[in-house]
């Protein structure tokens, strides 16, 4: 009996060897180097090591393929502008291992299925393009051609372009990304999801809505010259590492810090940059002024009493509130303010599950500061109310006048290195008319007007047999996505399903009646074309576009890169019928360029500015008070303090991500800043929720979510007692991705709410 494609997707209930240590209260350091050193090692072919670690971030080199964080506009430093996960993300991109058809042939789908993500991943790269037959047990190998066609053929099959999805995951470069999306809107569907549909969607809206401008409005530069920096819902030592280097400026300009997280997490409170020699004897740098351990989504419940207590003073002393910046640039105050004076602060406060005088310490820097940055991540957009979230955070900035001005402003920390270039360029499931039409003028074919799939809404489609072929350029969408049961079945209806791809993940077997493995080039290999070798292009997390070109001999000759896989598709299915000469583009990626130069806005003079060593900034309306909104002026907003109560016996679980993963790719099987060391299947709960269920360290225990009557398992998780507040607890993302309910997701903005889970934990057996 073969596997269904629910026990292919579900990670396997296998244990390690779980260690527990107290968690560190420092970050990186020589520690971190240590770490990154090992893995690099381990994975890379020696001679690459020292290549690599000389041409990351550095200009002229390539981008990090890990996270989105900057690199600073000036002097790179010359010991390095990596961090630990950086080179992690290189060891297993550049892996010396090799997969191709004898692997395949030795391995079944569901022996694949069988392994954990970890084993699945250290499996080696993707060499050669590989075909899944209706029925077949194995992948059999396939020429680039023929896998072109059988993607043209099913495409041109489908009753209508609708009927296909075509997701991205962030690190797809802006020349793939804008070709891709002329590819999808020129076969005849706006069926673009992407994985900031899970990730910053939320940020996107709300700031769009206030601001104008679905981005970050802070370079950098302003957050070295910040008074004061909020950091909310992150934890950077894992995932933006070397935004601590950046923290620890602030802190030496004199800047203060606060940390808004149910955790302590270690690089929130002491960093020792590791690629400072000095440092590192003196032992790092202190970093949070204040830490606020707040229950999971109390945020708005804390905003909210912050703003009431800062309107209250202004109501005594008139001197709080920037009333010339509010005067000039803003709307809706007074509306904002008779809502506000609707709650009750200790009402608030008490959602917050924060104590008085750690609030009071907050209320202190917010009052006397004037520069205000405010950060933030997945713990504040992965919630049903995220837009509220972000919206508060908004009010709270306005009040203050903290927006386009040296040293303060808006920070949503992206995730994938590429993810808001790619929405730059044109992934986007609803993209503006404006933009849709300036593609009509250069193209002379009219994009679907319609409004496409997010991925929420793929995965519905999927199921209900709406959607029949599945194409993900990049990512790992059965481990990212939400209820791993319910939507492995929706791939499972496809027709086809294609993945182009570095290396081998889950989601290639979890399948479709048949399926595709495409493989690509990785950020770091050269891309040889005919006019040589190609540069492309990414934007980071503070609207800086900058180059990117591969320094390695691409580990297989079978390897396409993905404007050239996008552009063999686009000519195999579109064939005659379409207005462009798809062929053209991959041999020479500065016509690529060329073209998103006339058809989006800040990219005038494209391949002339990228020359430039450290890249160009897009215009951003909101760093220079331009509110591009529908009052003209930046918005303040209304919103309600989230009604939830848990049941009896419920906790609220977040999905976090361990130092040792990057979302779905496990690096390894240690969180070394949380103390736990070789096991992922684990539930950190607070100790006295563990006591009241007669829980001991290490038990085994059962999950189970319910949601609008559905009811949803996770089985077999050990339960380390942690620093936690009350009725909160974590585990780790994708194995609980089972439990998160696909229809519970953040309004307007459809992002699933995996950091608001509400569950049981009872004992197995
Ligand atoms: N090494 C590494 N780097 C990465 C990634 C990775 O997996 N590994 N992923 C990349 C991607 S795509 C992204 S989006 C980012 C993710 O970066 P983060 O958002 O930092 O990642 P998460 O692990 O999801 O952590 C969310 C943090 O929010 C806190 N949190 C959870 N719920 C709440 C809440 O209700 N309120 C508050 N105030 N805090 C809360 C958690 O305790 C945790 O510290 O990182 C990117 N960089
Ligand atoms: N429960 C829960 N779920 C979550 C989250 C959470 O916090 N909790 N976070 C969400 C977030 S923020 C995000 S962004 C998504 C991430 O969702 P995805 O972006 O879909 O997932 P990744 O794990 O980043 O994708 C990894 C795969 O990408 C492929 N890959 C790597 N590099 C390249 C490349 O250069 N080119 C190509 N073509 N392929 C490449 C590799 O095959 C690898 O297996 O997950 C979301 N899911
Ligand atoms: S901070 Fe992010 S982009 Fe920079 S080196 Fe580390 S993982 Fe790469
Ligand atoms: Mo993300």
């Amino acid at each position: 009996m073969s596997k269904s494609p629910i026990d292919k997707a579900l990670t396997p209930e296998k244990f390690k060897n779980l260690r527990v240590k107290e968690p560190p209260t420092n970050s990186a350091g020589v520690g971190g180097l240590k770490a990154a050193t090992a893995h690099a090692v381990k994975y890379i072919k020696p001679s690459n090591i020292l290549k690599i670690t000389q041409n990351i971030n550095q200009k002229g080199g390539f981008d990090c393929p890990g996270c989105a964080w900057p690199d600073p506009d000036d002097e790179r430093s010359s010991l390095g502008e990596y961090c630990e996960n950086g080179l992690k993300a290189m060891a297993e991109e550049m892996q010396n291992k090799l997969i191709y058809r004898e692997f395949f042939a030795n391995n079944s789908v569901d022996e694949l299925a069988s392994l954990s993500d970890f084993e699945i991943g250290k499996s080696g790269r993707l060499a050669e393009p590989m075909y899944l037959p209706k029925g077949a047990t194995h992948y059999q190998p396939i020429s680039w051609e023929n896998a072109f066609r059988k993607v043209g053929e099913h495409l041109n099959a489908l009753d209508s372009a609708d009927e296909a999805v075509f997701y991205t995951s962030g690190r797809t470069t802006n020349e793939a990304a804008f070709l891709y999306q002329l590819f999808v809107r020129e076969f005849g569907t706006s069926n673009l999801p992407d994985c900031s549909n899970m990730c910053h969607e939320a940020s996107g809206s709300a700031l769009s809505e206030t601001l104008g401008i679905g981005k970050g409005s802070v370079t950098l530069d302003d957050l070295y010259k910040a008074e004061l920096v909020i950091v909310v819902g992150q934890n950077p030592a894992t995932n933006h590492p070397r935004m601590l280097s950046a923290l620890e400026k602030t802190k030496k300009n004199g800047g203060k810090i606060i940390a808004i997280n149910p955790l302590p997490e270690a690089g929130l409170m002491k960093f020792t940059d590791p690629q400072n020699p000095i440092k590192i004897l003196k032992g790092g740098t202190k970093l949070s002024d204040v830490f606020v351990p707040i229950t999971i989504n109390g945020d708005v419940a804390f905003f909210k009493a912050l703003l009431l207590k800062l309107q209250e003073r202004e109501e005594k002393t008139g001197s709080v509130f920037d009333k010339a910046f509010i005067e000039d640039y803003t709307s809706g105050l007074d509306d904002f303010i008779s809502d506000l004076k609707t709650y009750n602060f200790e009402d608030c406060l008490k959602a917050s599950g924060v104590l008085k005088d750690i609030f009071d310490a907050v209320f202190d820097l917010v009052l006397n500061k004037n520069k205000i940055i405010i950060c933030w991540a997945m713990g504040l957009t992965q919630h049903e109310n995220a837009i509220d979230n972000i919206r508060e955070l908004v009010n709270l900035l306005l009040l203050k006048g903290s927006i386009g001005k040296e040293g303060a402003g808006t920070c949503p920390v992206r995730g994938h290195s590429n993810v808001q270039g790619d929405r730059t360029v044109g992934i986007w499931e609803s993209a503006p008319q404006a933009f849709l039409d300036k593609i009509e003028a250069k193209y002379g074919f009219k994009p679907s007007p319609k409004h496409g799939y997010s991925v929420i809404e793929s995965i519905k489609a999927m199921c209900e047999k709406k959607a029949k072929v599945f194409f993900g350029l990049g990512g790992n969408f059965i481990s990212a996505v939400p209820d791993t049961a319910y939507s492995a079945q929706a791939l499972a209806n496809c027709n086809l399903t294609v993945h182009v791809s570095t290396k081998l993940n889950r989601s290639h077997l979890v399948t479709g009646q048949e399926a595709l493995i495409l493989p690509c080039l990785g950020r770091a290999e050269k891309d040889y074309q005919k006019t040589g070798v190609q540069t492309q292009s990414v934007e980071n997390s503070m609207g800086v576009v900058s180059s990117t070109k591969g320094i390695l001999e691409p580990c297989s000759n079978s390897l396409m890169s993905e404007v050239a896989v996008v552009c063999g598709i686009a000519h195999a299915t579109l064939k005659t019928r379409s207005k462009i000469n798809w062929l053209d583009y991959k041999d020479d990626y500065n016509l690529v360029r060329d073209d998103i130069a006339e058809v989006v806005n800040g990219f005038e003079n494209y391949n002339n500015k990228l020359k430039q060593p450290s890249g160009f900034y897009l215009p951003n309306g909101a760093r220079a008070r331009k509110f591009n909104t529908k009052t003209g002026k930046a918005n303040f907003t209304i919103n309600k303090l989230p009604q939830w109560k848990l049941n009896k016996g419920e906790l609220v679980m977040m999905t976090i991500r361990s130092h040792d993963q990057f979302n779905t790719t496990i690096y390894g099987l240690d969180d070394r800043y949380r103390g736990v060391f070789n096991e992922r299947r684990i539930i950190f709960m607070n100790k006295d929720d563990m006591k009241t269920r007669g829980l001991q360290e290490q038990d085994i225990v059962n999950l189970k979510s319910e949601y609008n009557g559905v009811v949803r398992e996770a089985n077999s998780f050990k339960v380390i007692g942690y620093n936690i507040p009350k009725y909160c607890c974590a585990t780790y993302f994708p194995e609980a991705n089972v439990l998160v309910p696909l229809d519970s997701f953040a309004h307007t903005a459809k992002t699933p709410a995996s950091k608001s889970v509400r569950i049981t934990v009872k004992p197995a057996n």
